[in-house]
């Protein structure tokens, strides 16, 4: 037995790993949950999907390009699509006690690396959005408030041009300062539809700054990432969501459903291939979000 596949061995056997630890680990993702209300914490589901929109997640191996070769955390990443109708849509969300607006915006370093494939007839300025949902269940506002809104980043409104790269991974790592969001509306504001009445929306600090005191006491509830409506033909993919700064920060890799039975199997296959044989990547050791894959993938903490 190698010096490696000892460390591999006495790693996987006691789930304790002193290599290259993340802030907080990763966690991987086979499928979407459907929609449930309310659903559960800290479970990606298909939060809006609509007729002529889909959810999944994707084995990329094999599709070449950028799309397999660039892509964040191979081999997979989720994959959100609508066909040629403006009433498709497909969102997915994770759902968390996040926090509340006032502590947490200021502290908040939320990112996700996207994809936009080509597809002919389709809009060409969407692209797989990042939206965040803000509940302030014990607040009144009037008139016309609900006490809830949702922010939402668009690539197109961020510095990747009205129409963003094609068949190109990019990444946006999101902060305070960092991206500029329209909004739903609620706490003072109302719906933007899509725009801000000016050419860069707010970031989230002004949002902060400038909507209701009953927003700073809102809880972030909901992370979404979506298409549509109104965005015809998307193909959009997205991997690596992470979550910092809040209650309950994670990072999210997406990956197609595990090939292996059991966690036997699983760890002996990490072993045999050496690191390799659960990413499709060579790399020169095993690092922490190898060594916990098999653990995730039979979800045992
Ligand atoms: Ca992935």
């Amino acid at each position: 037995m190698s010096q490696l596949t000892e460390v591999v061995a006495a790693s996987c056997m006691v789930g304790i790993v002193a290599l290259s630890a993340p802030a907080f680990a990763q966690t991987t993702v086979t499928s979407f949950a459907p929609f449930s209300d309310p659903p559960p914490a800290g479970v990606w589901y298909e939060a809006d999907v609509r007729p002529g929109g889909t959810a999944s997640v994707a084995n990329l191996s094999g599709v070449g390009g950028n799309l397999e070769n660039n892509q964040p955390l191979p081999i997979g990443a989720a994959k959100i699509t609508t066909d040629l109708t403006n009433a498709a849509k497909a969102e997915v969300a994770v759902t968390n006690n996040y926090g509340i607006a006032a502590t947490i915006i200021p502290t908040l370093e939320i990112g996700y690396s996207w994809h936009k494939a080509s597809n002919a007839g389709q809009n060409l300025n969407s692209a797989p959005s990042l939206k965040l949902t803000f509940f302030n269940p014990v607040c009144d506002e009037t008139p016309g408030g609900d006490c809830f809104a949702t922010l939402v980043y668009e690539p197109y409104q961020n510095g990747f041009g009205n129409f963003p790269p094609l068949d190109t991974w990019l990444r946006s790592d999101l902060n305070q300062t960092v991206g500029s969001w329209w909004t739903t509306g609620g706490f003072g504001v109302g719906n933007g539809f899509g725009g801000c009445g000016d050419p860069t929306c707010p970031t989230l600090a002004a949002w902060l700054s400038t909507l209701t005191p009953d927003f700073s006491q809102a809880d972030l509830v909901a992370v979404s990432v979506g298409v549509g409506s109104f965005n015809q033909g998307q193909i959009g993919y997205f991997d690596k969501v992470v979550i910092a700064g809040t209650n309950a920060n994670a990072s999210y890799d997406f990956e197609p459903a595990p090939q292996f039975q059991t966690l036997g199997q699983c760890i002996s296959t990490l072993i045999a291939d050496n690191c390799t044989g659960l990413n499709g990547k060579a790399r020169a050791t095993c690092n922490h979000e190898q060594q916990m894959t098999c653990f995730d993938l039979f979800n045992i903490k």
